[in-house]
């Protein structure tokens, strides 16, 4: 699908970088409504010409001969770096970067680094998706390992998906190219969560504002879980409680290294005619009592007709400290090994406080302004103050972080 300049006025710029990055974006720019500018990288002319959808880019010509990198680094560092003048300026006005790419051989990694650091002098919410490696691919994956870490400070919000966990997902006689898909389909529904969020007018609604204020700084941890395209046969309560248990049976959730106090959660519902606010509400505060997350969470959904019978849901999750202050792992915490905790923690770590969604204003898809599509049941004004029982008020560029964003922003909201 050829880029076509939206008229929200917000440009993202997805790269797909290497082989495992462009056959991902070049497969996102056929199946998604042309509003991200795709472009893809390679040094190797054979692996390019597979791309179709996408604005190509051959690199490094004169050094790689259009041969590829097969796997050098430092070759693919060389390339890369005569392209950075040209770079530079496409990212120039960009208001969202992407970058998707495999990790650990040489182009997805070295053209990766790159890019992040030039987007680093934009103004731009860089993310980043990168496949690992199988560990069986031996040095690849430590390399792969390593870029991780050095990335994650350029990033706002930077998502492993290590090829690892599609040999537990898939069944045992699978083929590669049918894990590999599993794989790019969690990329991919990302993504279009993404361009739902940012273009799409939905029941309720989120924006590139939105965004921003998820991804607030670049470094500290991502977390993203995507739901299976399953079928869900009624949107019954029972129906749905399952569907939230296997989403966050999600392998994605359930890496080592998953950040344990979130500092923003975002979920993005698709569904069809039936998504009733009720589901949407049900859905928020299934995943909101098991992230224990009690600050205001940025709920999107959208209505889809060529969805018959499933509900897709996305969550995207960033701590922007990733550390958790000890002995104050809550009960019941997602992620937490140890359920213990004091007297004290265990009043606060009670479910939130699940308010009815206020109807009046929350009518059919296209019914009201945005604004009031924005009104949406929090949790509970004191509960708002996350985990850190007793601690002073969360300072992050001289705004309060533990003012809710409603009050910061001014979005209309409903107590009871
Ligand atoms: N999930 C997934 N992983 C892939 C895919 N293609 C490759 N990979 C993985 O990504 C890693 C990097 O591979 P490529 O993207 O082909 O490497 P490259 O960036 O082109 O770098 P060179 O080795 O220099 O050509 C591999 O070790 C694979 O494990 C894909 O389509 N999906
Ligand atoms: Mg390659």
């Amino acid at each position: 699908m050829e880029y076509v300049m939206n008229d929200v006025g917000i440009k993202v710029k997805l790269f797909g970088l290497g082989g495992a990055g462009m056959h991902i974006v070049d497969a996102f720019a056929q199946e998604s409504n042309g509003l991200f500018e795709c472009h893809t990288l390679d040094t190797d002319a054979k692996a390019i010409t597979t791309t179709q959808n996408t604005e190509s880019h051959l690199i490094g010509k004169e050094i790689c001969r259009g041969l590829g990198c097969g796997g050098d680094i430092d070759l693919a560092e060389k390339a890369i770096n005569s392209h950075r003048e040209v770079i530079s300026s496409w990212l120039e006005d960009a208001d969202v970067i992407i970058l998707v790419a495999g990790l650990g051989g040489g182009v997805g990694s070295a053209f990766s680094l790159l890019i992040s650091e030039l987007a680093e002098k934009t103004g731009a919410i860089t993310l980043g998706f990168f496949v690992l490696p199988f560990s069986f691919e031996g040095a690849r994956f430590s390399k792969g390992e390593n870029f991780i870490n050095e990335l994650r400070p350029s990033l706002h919000g930077m998502f492993s998906i290590p090829n690892d966990l599609l040999l537990q997902e898939g069944d045992a006689d699978q083929t590669a190219l049918n894990g590999f898909e599993m794989g790019n389909r969690w990329i991919l529904n990302s993504l279009s969560a993404l361009s739902d969020v940012l273009f799409e007018n939905g029941i309720i609604n989120q924006d590139l504002g939105s965004l921003k204020q998820l991804f607030q700084a670049r470094g500290g941890k991502s977390l993203l879980a995507v739901s299976q395209d399953t079928n869900i046969l009624d949107l019954a309560d029972n129906a749905i409680e399952t569907h939230i248990q296997s989403l966050l049976m999600n392998p994605l959730l359930h890496q080592e290294n998953q950040p344990k106090d979130l500092d923003g959660l975002m979920i993005v519902i698709k569904g069809n005619q039936s998504l009733e606010l009720s589901i949407i509400h049900k859905v928020a505060s299934l995943i909101a009592q098991k992230f224990n997350f009690k600050k205001d969470i940025l709920v999107s959904a959208y209505v889809d007709d060529s969805l018959i019978n499933s509900l897709k849901i996305s969550i995207f999750g960033k701590s922007e400290i990733d550390q958790i202050p000890k002995n104050k792992k809550l009960e019941g915490d997602l992620f937490s090994d140890d359920e213990g905790g004091s007297e004290e923690l265990s009043k606060k770590k009670k479910s939130p406080n699940i308010l009815k969604v206020h109807r009046s204003k929350l009518s059919k898809k296209g019914e009201k302004e945005m604004d009031d599509q924005k009104e949406f049941a929090f949790f509970d004004k004191e509960e708002d103050r996350g985990y850190f029982v007793d601690s002073s008020s969360k300072l992050f560029k001289g705004i309060n972080l533990d003012q809710p964003t409603y009050l910061r922003k001014g979005i209309k909201v409903k107590f009871k």
